[in-house]
């Protein structure tokens, strides 16, 4: 048999384990990507079998090395090395099952399907600042608690991870932090979908990544003592590494390798047996000998004694400061938090206030950034607009990573994507601020916190035309309507700063979901006068004023259009006409109630109408059927903003002339 490297025989055939499992659950699915898993199954070995601190007995531990693949496309590579290892939540019938439905090996790794999936990966990129957010992560809980966190974060990433401008971003903020945690292979088998990368790519990956202060390192990805070497130089260095493994994609296939046909496709079963006859693999499909398997499942042995280690050290914490870590792990909010805001909420009854809502919310993270040591903030350069800047907030930055607010800079979508990677590591409660505009910059990130789960808050401010002077480029108009479109994602759009108290409330303890808040650049009056104990905005949407039994007009409206609801409800009182008015400061949420209470809250007015300064789709879902809209479904204009208000025909006279007309 032709000997493909120079490698042991023994590293051989544990690699070759991933590679034939990979091979064999594509081909049978008859759909996945074959080529990186041969390309990478060397450096995964070497990663799995040598460094990496992990215990599948006990997947779950805190201070587990975190593994990152970010090119989810080779998810058979992750898929092998879980059941090689022994995951207990994963057997052979799933590899089998590859792709199919309900299967938990799904096409792309989806983060709680399997535990050692540590991300939901597929689109090029995230993983990769995920795991930015990760090894930040890691070093702000060291801060705090010594050696309990005390791990690297390893990620293997593409030529697409890399080419993506995420990347880019993400690199950059890594570098500047110093996370030195963070190991990065990347994949650099000069191949992508359509051919080499030269066609589309001339940059030099090692210059760019020394250019964001990173350590760089290249080697051969198919040479086991390079790699190793590699990773433990990588251990030492005091700044992230990008450690350049040179490979072929779909290595040990004679037809296939080095060439993009190998990147997407089942190698078919003729280029599968020579595969078999290349590689000396002689075993039947998905049959890995026992003395290999046996192998593969003994090389958790490290992380066993490391869990050991850990345990003394825990054991030797305080026992208030175990129950702090336990506490910030499991997620659980101090109640003295929550007991503040209910707290704020009575004392703007007794003393309201006229303020911008991203003033509010400045508020809130005020009253709380010390009671929740574990909330982190931050902005995309917008710390001034976003006011989410807690006033006692240190900066976080290397080299002892103490503090509660990070200066993204302007990259709002690894911001994102690096808030999910920090939800994820766990201990952290992340929020991050830009403009609602920006919302596109940061969206594919924020689809993902939806897709895992995630509690990430988006502070988003100047959220319409309410803005003025900046113009239709700052002005949200589809940007509401396109993130309530997402599932598993609760916008809301309070309208005072008793509302903004509630929304922001409800969004610390909605674990599993995260919440984009939707706030004004201009002042609003207060709506809200009397004090519930109740968080009335959980309900999505309350019925805020009635001026009769049978209202002859229900206006239905969000943030800054409440208050020209209530103008509204004015001019209808001097006429001697009812009116009511539901304030709807979260469709999801409302969405969730029973039918008896959104039939309630419908009501059975003559006439009804919505009015919010963004396009109407979506409100017909919270609305009664002839529901009328006021909306924009235009771009916005440059001007102060009441004139804008007036233009778009959103003034409560314009909207009390055309009610008449109704
Ligand atoms: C954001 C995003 N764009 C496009 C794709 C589709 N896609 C999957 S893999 C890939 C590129 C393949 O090249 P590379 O990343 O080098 O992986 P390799 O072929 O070497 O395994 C593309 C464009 C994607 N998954 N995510
Ligand atoms: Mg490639």
């Amino acid at each position: 048999m032709p000997k493909k490297t120079n490698n042991s025989r023994s590293h051989d055939e544990l690699a070759n384990a991933i590679r034939f499992l990979s091979i064999d659950a594509v081909q049978k699915a008859n759909s996945g990507h074959p080529g990186l898993p041969m390309g990478m199954a060397d450096v995964a070995t070497v990663l799995f079998t040598k460094f990496l601190k992990f215990d599948p007995s006990n997947p779950n531990w805190f201070n587990r090395d975190r593994f990152v693949l970010s090119a989810g496309h080779g998810s058979m590579l992750l898929y092998s090395l879980l059941y090689l290892t022994g995951y207990k939540d994963i057997s052979i019938k799933d590899i089998k099952n590859f792709r199919q439905l309900k299967s938990k090996c799904a096409g792309h790794p989806e983060y709680g399907h399997i535990s050692g999936i540590e991300t939901t990966t597929g689109p090029l990129g995230q993983g990769f600042a995920n795991s930015v957010g990760m090894a930040l992560s890691e070093r702000i809980l060291a801060n705090a608690f010594g050696k309990i966190s005390d791990h690297f974060t390893y990620v293997i990433a593409s030529d697409g991870d890399l080419m993506e401008g995420i990347s880019h971003e993400a690199a950059s903020l890594a570098g500047h932090l110093k996370l030195n945690k963070l190991i990065v292979f990347f994949d650099d088998n000069g191949i992508s979908i359509d051919g080499p990368v030269s066609l589309a790519n001339s940059e030099n990956t090692i210059n760019r990544f020394k250019s964001y202060q990173w350590n760089t390192l290249s080697i051969d990805g198919h040479n086991t003592s390079s790699i190793e070497k590699a990773i433990k130089s990588a251990q030492k260095s005091k700044r992230p590494t990008l450690i350049s493994c040179k490979t072929k994609i779909g290595f040990g296939s004679p037809n296939k390798e080095g060439k993009s046909s190998a990147h997407g496709s089942p190698l078919g079963n003729d280029e599968i047996k020579l595969t078999r006859e290349t590689l000396n693999w002689p075993n039947e499909p998905f049959e890995v000998p026992t003395k290999i398997l046996n192998r593969w499942r003994a090389c958790s042995k490290n992380g066993k004694a490391n869990f050991k280690k850990w345990k003394t050290y825990f054991s030797k914490l305080s026992d208030k400061q175990k129950k702090e870590f336990n506490r910030r792990i499991n997620g659980k909010i101090s109640t003295e938090a929550i007991t503040a805001l209910t707290n704020f909420k009575k004392d703007l009854i007794k003393d309201p206030i006229s303020v911008a809502t991203r003033q509010s919310s400045e508020m809130v993270i005020n009253k709380i950034s010390n009671l929740i040591p574990e909330f982190v903030g931050g902005s995309a350069d917008l710390t001034g607009s976003n006011n989410t800047k807690a006033k006692d907030a240190n900066i976080i930055s290397a080299p002892n990573y103490k503090g509660q607010y990070i200066y993204y800079g302007i990259r709002e979508h690894a911001m994102a994507a690096i808030m999910n990677g920090m939800s994820l590591h766990q201990g952290i409660i992340p929020f991050g601020g830009t403009f609602l505009i920006f919302a596109d910059y940061c969206k594919p990130s924020i689809r993902l916190s939806g897709l895992m789960e995630q509690r990430v808050i988006y502070v988003l401010t100047h959220d319409s035309i309410g803005l003025g002077e900046d113009g239709p480029t700052h002005q949200p108009i589809e940007q509401l309507a396109s993130l309530r479109a997402t599932p598993n994602v609760n916008v809301y759009r309070p309208a005072d700063t008793y509302e903004t108290v509630e929304c922001w409330q409800h969004a610390l303890i909605t674990t599993n979901t995260p919440s984009v808040l939707a706030l004004t650049r201009q002042k609003l009056a207060p709506v809200r006068t009397k004090f519930s104990k109740e968080n009335l905005s959980s309900f999505g949407a309350y019925e805020l004023k009635n001026t009769s039994k049978n209202p002859l007009l229900t206006i239905f409206a969000s943030g800054s259009e409440v208050n020209i609801a209530i103008s509204v409800m004015k001019l209808m009182q001097k006429d001697k006409m009812s009116c009511r008015i539901i304030s709807v400061p979260c469709f999801e949420l409302f969405k969730k109630q029973s039918l008896a209470y959104q039939k309630k809250i419908k009501g059975k007015s003559k006439i009804n109408i919505s009015i919010e300064a963004g396009v109407k789709m979506g409100w017909n879902d919270i609305c009664p059927v002839n529901t009328h809209n006021f909306s924009i479904e235009s771009f916005g204009a440059s001007a102060p903003y009441e004139e804008l208000y007036k233009h778009f025909g959103l003034s409560a006279e314009k909207i009390y002339k055309q009610i008449k007309k109704l």
